[in-house]
């Protein structure tokens, strides 16, 4: 049955591609299964008929059936679970796939996206010039850290999974603040993963939202 998942209509990055829908669209992507959006508001995310979707009013949503998903991460790991694709077969390689699916959601993510919001909200504040710094330390503690696991790797851990997907969206979320590119290696690593067919048609098809120009290529 073809999914159905909701994105911005109008996303604030402008179709940069770094909305959670978009990781969404990459898993869909990658194991080749055909997917339709529903756009929505800002307004109507806060709706009840979008609240039955997402208790807390956000995007993206998963919907196939009558299965109703909210959070990317169990999005994905419920793609990755209908599909062969996006985790390895052997049951340790696999445990430790999803490990890489949590590491990127509760370790990584949350200090990348308490950076972003206080640039993105608390700039006016007094002690804001103040606070930034620290919120990047953290940030940095932890690229360093991930740079450090990765080394010479293409992947994470062998063969790219959900893992490897969840962890280049979260770090594309520092696009511009060239943070990532202190460390090669994780530079490298996240283009890795945008030059993936799968994130390319990805990446097109959220731009295209923005745009309103359907995909090209
Ligand atoms: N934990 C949830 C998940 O992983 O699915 C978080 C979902 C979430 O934060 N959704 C955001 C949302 O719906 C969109 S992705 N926000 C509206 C609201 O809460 O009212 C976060 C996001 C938004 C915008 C940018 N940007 O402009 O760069 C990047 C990321």
């Amino acid at each position: 049955m073809k999914p159905t998942i909701t994105a911005f209509e109008r996303s604030p990055d402008r179709g940069r591609g770094l909305a959670r829908d978009m990781r969404v669209r990459w898993a869909l992507e990658e194991v080749g299964q055909p997917y339709d959006v529903r756009l929505v508001s800002f307004k109507e995310m806060k709706e009840s008929a979008h609240r039955k979707r997402h208790p807390f009013g956000q995007i993206p949503t998963y919907e196939e059936g009558d299965l109703t998903l909210f959070e990317s991460g169990a999005i994905i790991f419920h793609i990755a679970e209908r599909h062969p694709g996006l985790l390895p077969d052997d049951s340790n390689a696999r445990a430790r796939a999803i490990t890489w699916m949590f590491a990127a959601l509760s370790t990584v993510e949350p200090p990348i996206v308490e950076r972003s919001m206080a640039i993105l909200l608390e700039r006016d504040k007094s002690w804001h010039k103040e606070r930034l710094p620290m919120l990047e330390d953290r940030v940095q503690v932890r690229l360093g850290e991930l740079s450090s696991r990765l080394g010479n790797g293409d992947w994470l851990d062998g063969a790219f999974s959900a893992g490897d997907l969840l962890m280049v969206t979260v770090l594309r979320r520092l696009d511009g603040s060239g943070l990532v590119e202190k460390y090669s290696n994780l530079a490298a690593y996240v283009a890795r993963g945008e030059a993936r067919p799968a994130y390319q048609r990805a990446f097109a098809a959220q731009l295209a939202v923005f745009t309103g120009k359907p995909p090209t290529g």
